[in-house]
């Protein structure tokens, strides 16, 4: 899969998505990225890319022309496939994991980053398909949003994570907060790790770890718990959890 960035600032994706993970995919070729610039698509000697908004109010749009000719280009690297355009913004849809898990099986997802205060609202109408949020926050650009689906999205592709890696356990706790995790030194000033983590017996850890799980979703994302079935063992552990807090007193 490739993904495609339009962007003011190209340096941004480019520095960010080149290190960790992402980093590792886009060497091993296991994810294209390229970035393209607004700016390369002027006419003007000024290189103009923003304009003011009709009706008048405060700041500058992003004009039209620059961006669907950058867009344009992008979609040239992928004659044949699945393309997706994205526009990042809090009018959009809020990302999921089940939304990533789905832009995981495009073969080439183009996110367009705003700057100022957005796009003119004929260029999302006529050439992006979808608009997403990363929540209902506002910050000053949408680099840092398209930064988040890369990252999320490269972790997805097969291959990309080591076998043994985060991967599987993700989907084992699919819908669930994760439970604490601990490392050496066994014991310090802060505290000390849970005996079981220490026994090697790895049924009685892994069940465990479930019931943190289960207990932490329960006290924190009660929303999350409401929409996920539990098997019959996930009831039994969360209701041993549920005891256990009674007995704090
Ligand atoms: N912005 N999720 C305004 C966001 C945002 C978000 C991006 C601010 C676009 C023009 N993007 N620009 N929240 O706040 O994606």
């Amino acid at each position: 899969m490739r993904f495609d960035v339009v962007t003011l600032f190209p340096e941004m994706i480019q520095e960010a998505a080149t290190n960790g993970v992402t980093g590792k995919a886009i060497e091993q070729e296991r994810v294209g990225l390229s970035v393209w610039n607004p700016r390369d698509y002027t006419h003007d000697k000024h290189r103009t890319v923003d304009d003011r908004p009709y009706g008048g109010g405060p700041g500058m749009l992003m004009k039209c022309q620059p961006l669907c000719d950058a867009v344009k280009d992008a979609r040239k690297k992928n004659e044949k496939g699945d393309t997706k355009v994205v526009y990042m913004s809090p009018q959009g849809k809020q990302i999921t994991q089940n939304l990533l898990i789905e832009a995981s099986h495009l073969s080439q997802l183009i996110l367009v980053a705003g700057r100022y205060e957005g796009v003119d609202e004929r260029f999302i109408n006529s050439v992006c398909d979808e608009e997403w949020s990363l929540g209902d926050y506002v910050i000053s650009g949408g680099e840092l949003a398209a930064l988040v689906v890369i990252d999320a999205v490269t972790r997805l592709i097969p291959g990309v994570l080591g076998d043994d890696d985060s991967a599987k356990q993700d989907s084992y706790m699919d819908g669930l907060l994760d439970y604490p995790h601990f490392t050496r030194p066994e014991e310090s000033e802060l505290g000390v790790v849970p005996n079981v983590l220490l026994s090697g017996n790895h049924q009685l850890i892994n069940r465990w770890r479930m019931k943190q799980a289960l207990g932490r979703t329960a006290l924190r994302r009660p929303d999350l718990l409401k929409v996920k079935e539990l098997s019959a063992e996930q009831s039994a552990l969360l209701e041993e959890f549920k005891n256990e807090i009674q007995d704090l007193d």
